[in-house]
């Protein structure tokens, strides 16, 4: 196996990054059985960084068996979670010390602005030291039944756990599913996206620093239809946690169900609803609801990407809205670069799915009011766009676009409001700008969605649930409500006569 070595020197980061290229199995790093390679591209430039391995079913079974194996004899309940949660917080401790690099890592690989990129390693951080902090935490309950008899729940782990994520937040959504995983002594089979594995590869070398025994953690990087779908499939895997679109959601259900019946989570798309009353304040309104929608190029499950505004302020809105669109569309470069604030799309494919959906606009007679093109020559770079007059049933306003892209809509009144944002079979996340207190309240509750952001938008916490209601998914990350998700509670009955 070998390794990759990237020099940047940018005007934001100078430094040396050096990750091993092989799948990371049993601690170690190995080649596929298969000997497969996957070229990984930068988004600025379209121009390949390295190849990195890319495995099949037989590395996923290699892996399952490591995990299994230090299943039974280092992890689980043979570690008390005190330690578990020791390494957890080392764990944190060598990301944060090598943050300026993981964070150059992802700005080369997923064309986020460098600063953002950083920022989004500070939150992997938190993520990781929560979880550390529940890891002897995680308890059951004794329940009073009658005199001759003792109840009590234990949580126990699943075992080995498989985990699927996606390339719009490559070493965030690692967190979010290796957290409460390891926390609550589950040893874990991942695979990173295809397209944005570096920042993990960096990492598994820090977690072997951190001292993990060799196997609690392996991951797999390669493709959806290959590892994903053997993942998804694998008898000796008890519970798979999947974020990425609805599509392969699905899909990942339906091997659950035909083979061994494991526990799926699923977190998948949006069309979130921004929602603006004419009593909002609406300076902070505009600036939320565009970083609502245009932050990470709107590749974001919950992107606001059907901003709904009442009537009364609709020009109002629409006129300073545009100007932070193209605000943004003037800072639009090289991710590295001190003064951008706007990146490019992931890749090639993505970029022309979100181009054949601003086609698929304008032909359908939507006004593209701002942006509506690429940006540069280089690079699968779009601008920040805006559509207006567009009607409910476009498939701009129904379906996910992932990209900077939002349909500016008018509303009526409350009632109105809540209906056009209903409108839609995702529910993963809604913004409301009101200053009345009533007015917020009532919204967030008959809105159908897993959170509810008043005031503001796109906002995680480490101990706040997240997760879809409808088609946006199943399950909670985040909080106490993921350690749910990664236990099965087991029910001890004892005669005491
Ligand atoms: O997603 P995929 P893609 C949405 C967004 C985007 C669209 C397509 O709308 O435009 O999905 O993106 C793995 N079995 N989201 O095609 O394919 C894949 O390798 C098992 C929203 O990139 O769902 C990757 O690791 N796994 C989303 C992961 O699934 C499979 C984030 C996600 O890729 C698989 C990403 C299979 N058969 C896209 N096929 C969010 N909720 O944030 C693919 N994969």
């Amino acid at each position: 196996t070998g390794t990759f070595t990237y020099e940047f020197d940018t005007p934001a980061y100078k430094g040396t990054s050096t990750i091993h290229t092989g799948l990371f199995i049993n601690g170690q790093w190995v080649d596929p059985v298969q000997g497969g390679t996957i070229d990984v591209v930068n988004p600025a430039k379209g121009s390949i960084i390295t190849s990195v391995a890319g495995g099949t079913k037989e590395d996923v079974d290699i892996a399952v068996q490591a995990a299994q194996k230090a299943y039974k004899s280092s992890w689980g309940y043979k570690v008390p979670g005190a330690q578990r949660g020791k390494l957890l917080s080392k764990l944190a401790d060598l990301i944060e010390q090598h943050s300026a690099e993981i964070g150059a890592l992802e700005a080369l690989n997923t064309g986020k602005i460098y600063s953002k990129a950083l920022g989004e390693i500070g939150s992997v951080v938190s993520v990781i030291r929560y979880y550390a902090g529940w890891a002897d935490k995680v308890q059951g309950k004794t329940i009073e039944t009658r005199e001759d008899k003792f109840a009590y729940t234990r949580h126990e782990p699943y075992g080995v756990v498989g985990q699927i994520i996606p390339w719009n937040f490559p070493l965030g959504m690692f967190s979010w599913k290796i957290g409460p995983a390891l926390a609550t002594g589950n040893v874990i089979v991942l695979k990173p996206s295809e397209l944005t594995p570096l920042s993990a590869l960096r990492v598994c070398d820090l977690i072997n620093e951190a001292g993990f025994p060799p196997g609690v953690v392996n991951v797999v990087n390669g493709y959806g239809n290959t590892v994903g779908q053997s993942i998804a499939e694998h008898p000796n895997i008890s519970k798979v946690a999947f974020t990425g679109s609805t599509l392969v959601g699905r899909k990942i259900l339906k091997a659950a169900a035909e083979t061994n019946l494991k526990v799926v989570t699923l977190e998948l798309g949006g069309k979130s609803p921004t929602v603006i009353f004419d009593d909002a304040d609406l300076q902070k309104a505009i600036q939320w609801a565009a970083f609502g929608i245009f932050f990470n190029m709107g590749q974001v499950c919950t992107a606001g990407s059907r901003i709904f505004v009442q009537e009364t302020i609709y020009d109002t809105f629409l006129e300073h809205f545009t100007k932070a669109a193209e605000h943004l569309a003037s800072k639009t470069g090289d991710p590295f670069g001190t003064d951008s604030e706007h990146g490019p799309q992931v890749s090639q494919t993505q970029f022309e799915r979100v181009m054949g959906y601003i086609d698929a606009g304008k032909k359908a007679g939507a006004t593209v009011h701002v942006g509506g093109e690429r940006h540069g020559e280089e690079g699968y770079f779009i601008k920040p766009t805006i559509f207006t007059n567009t009607t409910p049933d476009m498939k701009i306003v129904q379906e996910e676009i992932f990209g900077p892209v939002a349909a500016v809509i008018k509303f009526k009144d409350e009632e109105d409001a809540i209906a056009k944002a209903n409108d839609t079979v995702y529910g993963l996340a809604c913004n409301i700008f009101t200053q009345n207190v009533s007015r917020a309240i009532k919204v967030a509750h008959a809105l159908e969605a897993g959170s509810a952001w008043v005031n503001c938008a796109n906002t995680a916490e480490p101990g706040v649930p997240f997760g879809g209601y409808k088609q946006s998914g199943n399950g909670r990350e985040l909080g106490e409500y993921a350690i749910d998700t990664y236990t099965q509670v087991k029910a001890v009955h004892i005669n005491l006569n």
